[in-house]
């Protein structure tokens, strides 16, 4: 499935008879939320939209390089907006609790997504759960909206790619993740450049959690479930920043015969995110779905409200459940 031409005509068209237009995306951003909103916001403007683009976490330093990034605003006094544009987000409460009721004042709003995921919303749905990022379902709305494909936006959408593909790593890439990646380069996107920026940019305090996050690695008997965590405490002590736990979790799962990888960190509030990967086999979202969160097949997440161990004795025993039923015995 890709997302369909009739969502594409309709939300370039809502985006054509709008003056007005917020774009949001989800809390903790990531270069695919940024991305995909930067490219739509630096493709709008030269159009003459009056465009508002929240973030109510603002803007991660290793995000500060993508062009346009000084736009983005964590709130708006703004009234009403003609149109919203909400990407990466499975739900709208994903935008965050401040910026959800801004959105909400948009008259209309376009969902543009590829999550997997049964809260879609949104009068137009642009969504497409097989392409690997958010940024392939805005280079095609930039396509139908006939916008020209600047260095700038270009280089935006290729963050977004590289992100959610682990740099054409993951599952999910496609021929055409690569296509729309190709284009983009041609159109003055600069992979080394990008790349150095999303990860080779790691902080002191952050190289220093994901060596305390190893150090707590532990596996099942059979080694195909391996998990670590991250305290509050460690947290706090390396002066370490949220952004820098991204990421962790493939370490985890890059462990040989692992088929599950989890991570815990501990907030300051007590309660425990919980990241969750797999490789092919084992549908992580269903493991975060049966605690509230989801995800992709791969990649998904929840948050608990209960101790740290628990959590971990929680999560380890319904991925026990998930991969005794894919290897039995
Ligand atoms: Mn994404």
């Amino acid at each position: 499935m890709s997302a369909s031409p009739t969502a594409l005509a309709e939300a370039a068209a809502a985006i054509s008879e709008s003056k007005s237009i917020v774009l949001a995306c989800h809390v903790n951003p990531d270069g695919d939320a940024l991305g995909s909103l930067l490219s739509l916001a630096l493709a709008l403007k030269p159009l003459g939209k009056e465009v508002t683009c929240l973030s109510e976490d603002g803007v991660p330093d290793i995000l500060r390089f993508l062009p346009g990034s000084d736009l983005i605003v964590r709130s708006t006094e703004a009234p009403a907006f003609d149109l919203a544009l909400v990407v990466d987000s499975g739900e709208l409460s994903r935008v965050g609790v401040q910026v959800g009721p801004m959105v909400s004042r948009a008259r209309r709003a376009v969902n543009i997504d590829h999550h997997v995921v049964a809260g879609a919303f949104g009068d137009i749905r642009v969504l497409d759960s097989s392409a690997a990022s958010t940024a392939e379902i805005v280079y095609d709305l930039l396509q139908a909206l006939q916008a020209p494909l600047t260095p700038e936006i270009a280089t935006c959408l290729f963050t977004g790619i590289i992100t959610d593909t682990g740099s054409f790593r993951f599952q999910n890439v496609t021929p055409g993740t690569l296509r729309t990646a190709a284009t983009l380069v041609e159109a003055g996107a600069s992979p080394p450049h990008i790349s150095e920026n999303v990860f080779e940019n790691k902080t002191y305090a952050g190289t220093r959690l994901l060596g305390h996050a190893l150090s707590s690695l532990s596996q099942t008997a059979d080694g195909r479930i391996v998990w670590a965590h991250i305290t509050a405490a460690d947290f706090r002590q390396l002066g370490a920043i949220d952004a820098e736990t991204e990421g962790v979790v493939n370490y985890v799962r890059g462990v040989r015969g692992a088929e599950v990888g989890i991570l815990f960190r501990e907030m300051d509030n007590g309660r425990i995110r919980v990241s969750l990967r797999s490789r092919e086999s084992v549908n992580v979202a269903e493991m975060a779905q049966e605690f509230g969160g989801g995800g992709h097949r791969m990649a998904a997440g929840c948050t608990l409200n209960i101790p740290l161990a628990e959590a971990e004795l929680a999560l380890v025993a319904v991925a026990k459940i998930a991969v005794s039923r894919l290897f039995p015995g």
